[in-house]
Order: C-alpha cells, then sequence, then structure tokens
C-alpha cells in the first residue's frame, strides 16, 4: 500500500466524520427562527399538559434507538410494511400531533429545510426545560429516515423485563455506556406507565403466580389494592414516581433504593454494585449533578446514528415520505 493511498484514505475518512457532524445553530443562516418556534411552542403549551413532557421525552427515545434519531418514530405504516408506532414497544407514546403542529409552524417559516427528527430533538429538551428540569445542548443537522419497520423497534427497544446484563448489550449496541444507561434511566422520575408492562412482578413472575421478590412487598400490595387490580391490565396507569411524577428530580433514584422502582429494568440497576454506588452517590449529590450528567448522556443519545449530510431527507410531513 503506497503512503499516497494511506493518506487519501485517512482525508476521506477525516472528510466523512465531518460529514457525519451534527453542529450547534445548524439553521442559523436557512432557518434562523426554527429554534424559536420550537421553544415558543413549548413554553406556550406544555405548561397546560405537562405530562406531555414525559411522552415527548420517551419519543425522543424510541427514535433514537431505531435506526438513529432519524424521526422513523413518527413514519405511518405503509401497504408494504407496519411501522414502529404499531409495535407493542409504543404503548402509551403520544404526542404526534404536537410535533405535527410545530412542524407545520416551521413548515410555513421556511418550507422544505427543518428536519423531523431535529423537531423531535428539540421538542424533548425544551418540554423537560419548561417543567423545571435539565437544559441540554442539542446539535442540529439531522436528516429523516425513510424506513420504519415494526420488527426493529421490538428488536431494539429495551423491555422493562431485561436485566442488567440484557440492558448494557442494548445500550452498548447504540455507542451508550453504563453511565448512560443509569442516567437515561433517570427518565423515569417523569410520567407513567400502564399496568401491563409491570404486571408480571405483581402476579406471575415465575409462573406460579408469584410476586418479584426484588419489588418491595408493601408497595406491591398497595399496588394490586389500588391500581392494577387484575393481571394484564393495559388501561390503568401508574405514576412512576409517585407524589412527584410532574417533576424533574431524584425521586426516581431513592425509589430504587427502596426497591420501589417499576420494572424490572429499574430494580435491575441496583443489581450491579458499581451501579448502586452511583445511584446512592447521585442521590447524596445537589440534584445539579444528576441535571448535569443527565444532560451530557442526553445530548449523546440525540447523536445515535444520526443521519446528516444528503442522507435521508428533510420530510414535508412528519408521518410521511416525501414522494
Ligand atoms: C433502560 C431501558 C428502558 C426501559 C426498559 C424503559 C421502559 C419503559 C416502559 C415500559 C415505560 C412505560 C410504558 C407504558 O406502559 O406506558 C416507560 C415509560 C417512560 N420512559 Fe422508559 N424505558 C427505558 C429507558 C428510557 C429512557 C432512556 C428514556 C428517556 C431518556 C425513557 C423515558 C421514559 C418516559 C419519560 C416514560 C413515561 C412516558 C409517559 O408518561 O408517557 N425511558 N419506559
Ligand atoms: C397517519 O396516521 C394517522 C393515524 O392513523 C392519521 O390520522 C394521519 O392522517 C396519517 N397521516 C398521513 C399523512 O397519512
Ligand atoms: C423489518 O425488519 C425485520 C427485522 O430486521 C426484517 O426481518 C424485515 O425484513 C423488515 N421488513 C421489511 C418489509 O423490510
Ligand atoms: C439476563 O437475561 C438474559 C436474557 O434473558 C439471560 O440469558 C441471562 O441469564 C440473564 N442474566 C442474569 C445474570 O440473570
Ligand atoms: C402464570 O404463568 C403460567 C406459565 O406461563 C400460566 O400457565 C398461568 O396461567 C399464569 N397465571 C396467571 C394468573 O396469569
Ligand atoms: C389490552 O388488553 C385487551 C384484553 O386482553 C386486548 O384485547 C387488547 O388488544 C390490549 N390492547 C393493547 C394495546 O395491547
Ligand atoms: C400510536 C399507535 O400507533 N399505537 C399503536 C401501538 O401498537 C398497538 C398494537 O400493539 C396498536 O393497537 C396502537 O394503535
Amino acid at each position: 500500500m503506497s503512503i499516497k493511498f494511506l493518506l487519501i484514505c485517512s482525508l476521506l475518512g477525516l472528510l466523512s466524520v465531518a460529514q457525519a457532524d451534527l453542529k450547534f445553530g445548524f439553521y442559523v443562516k436557512t432557518c434562523p427562527k426554527a429554534e424559536n418556534i420550537v421553544f415558543q411552542y413549548v413554553r406556550e403549551h406544555i405548561p397546560h399538559a405537562p405530562s406531555l413532557a414525559a411522552a415527548l421525552l420517551r419519543m425522543h427515545f424510541h427514535d433514537c434507538f431505531v435506526r438513529g434519531c432519524d424521526a422513523s418514530v413518527l413514519l405511518n405504516s405503509t401497504s408494504k410494511i407496519p411501522a414502529e408506532k404499531t409495535s407493542p414497544p409504543n404503548l402509551s407514546l403520544r404526542g404526534f400531533d404536537f410535533i405535527d403542529k410545530i412542524k407545520s409552524l416551521i413548515e410555513e417559516e421556511c418550507p422544505g429545510v427543518v428536519s423531523c427528527a431535529d423537531i423531535i430533538s428539540l421538542v424533548a429538551r425544551d418540554s423537560v426545560l419548561v417543567i423545571g428540569g435539565p437544559f441540554w445542548n442539542v446539535p442540529t443537522g439531522r436528516r429523516d429516515g425513510l424506513i420504519s419497520n415494526a420488527t426493529e423497534a421490538l428488536n431494539n427497544i429495551p423491555a422493562p423485563t431485561f436485566n442488567f446484563t440484557a440492558l448494557t448489550k442494548s445500550f452498548a449496541s447504540k455507542g451508550l455506556d453504563v453511565t448512560d444507561l443509569f442516567l437515561l434511566s433517570g427518565a423515569h422520575t417523569i410520567g407513567v406507565s400502564h399496568c401491563s408492562s409491570f404486571s408480571n412482578r405483581l402476579y406471575n413472575f415465575t409462573g406460579k403466580g408469584d410476586q418479584d421478590p426484588a419489588l418491595d412487598p408493601f408497595y406491591a400490595a398497595n399496588l394490586k389494592k389500588n391500581k392494577c387490580k387484575v393481571p394484564n391490565d393495559n388501561t390503568t396507569i401508574v405514576e412512576m414516581d409517585p407524589g412527584s411524577f410532574k417533576t424533574f428530580d431524584l425521586g426516581y433514584y431513592k425509589l430504587l433504593l427502596k426497591r420501589r422502582g417499576l420494572f424490572q429494568s429499574d430494580a435491575a440497576l441496583t443489581t450491579d454494585v458499581v451501579t448502586k454506588s452511583s445511584i446512592i452517590k447521585l442521590v447524596s449529590s445537589p440534584l445539579e449533578v444528576f441535571f448535569k450528567e443527565f444532560a451530557m448522556s442526553m445530548e449523546k443519545m440525540g447523536r445515535i446514528e444520526v443521519l446528516t449530510g444528503s442522507s435521508g431527507e428533510i420530510r414535508k410531513n412528519c408521518a410521511v415520505v416525501n414522494s
């Protein structure tokens, strides 16, 4: 191999890395008002519907874990293929109209410029911010994907029954480490779950009609008496951080230490000694420490397998690919 060849290869390498980069203020010249349109809309509407903040944060997660942050989560099914939206992990995904509304406001301002993928990222950040949560950086320049496949959602979104090993593997496959895992799980400090997402822990943990011994038995009894009264109830919802499920705080981690995390995937974070001690440390630190660390992991999540440059497209309507 000649030196020249190697040089060209490394230049090409640099070029493709540069091309794959998101940047801050990507729309400064092409649509200077875009980020502000998102923020103003969120600031005006989320305070009237604060539970949507959780749904929109979760939407960003589900988008990024399937084909990268490419707004594939927003696409409708086609005659050829059922979309991610229709896959079981989508239960309770909400806020599609909210994104569509912002997209249409931005399209009025500058048609065909701002991607749905960037809108999801910005909306998730701004929604958490206006409910008093952390701020994180959202570099922009993501482009929208062309494919949404329900089976891929099922295969890529970690299940609430996952143990620590399975969670670690799932996150590693997206370039996220164990620190990102326990910090991003902190998103469960806001929002709700359907009983069916953890019903097995209350009613049939090993197929013998038993409970998960890792769940506080008093808490389990309370949930069965007052909330999840029958197995697999998929209509009743439960606050994940009861009493402060609209507040971005350390409540989730405090519950984990009391064995009151709702999912096995939550409880799993305390089965690893290193992660457990990180949680103990986080809980006894000022809230700002959690905010700062969560912010770093969110920025990282927002970069998963993004489409940039001339890959993908800028969708006109977030629910369908351009024709
Ligand atoms: C670590 C693996 C994770 C698992 C297994 C998991 C699982 C779940 C499940 C089962 C629900 C309840 C769905 C329902 O029954 O309605 C839920 C809700 C939620 N998840 Fe996660 N999740 C994980 C990580 C994350 C991450 C990384 C984020 C965001 C950064 C996130 C944000 C949320 C939010 C905000 C809700 C509440 C949604 C609402 O109130 O509508 N989760 N999660
Ligand atoms: C996408 O699906 C939703 C729900 O079925 C429907 O209301 C909406 O009109 C569809 N959007 C497009 C552009 O087909
Ligand atoms: C959807 O994804 C699954 C799993 O990767 C794959 O087997 C299947 O062929 C895909 N469906 C279509 C229509 O591409
Ligand atoms: C974690 O789950 C995987 C997949 O279900 C299983 O193979 C493995 O044995 C489990 N690990 C532990 C430590 O329980
Ligand atoms: C518990 O699980 C076992 C094995 O999967 C099943 O046979 C049984 O019907 C389940 N019981 C309930 C109450 O769901
Ligand atoms: C909820 O449960 C009912 C009864 O088991 C079932 O028919 C329905 O399909 C479930 N809905 C969802 C969204 O899973
Ligand atoms: C929003 C959405 O499309 N929800 C779908 C989620 O998946 C179930 C089936 O698992 C559908 O019934 C919902 O319509």
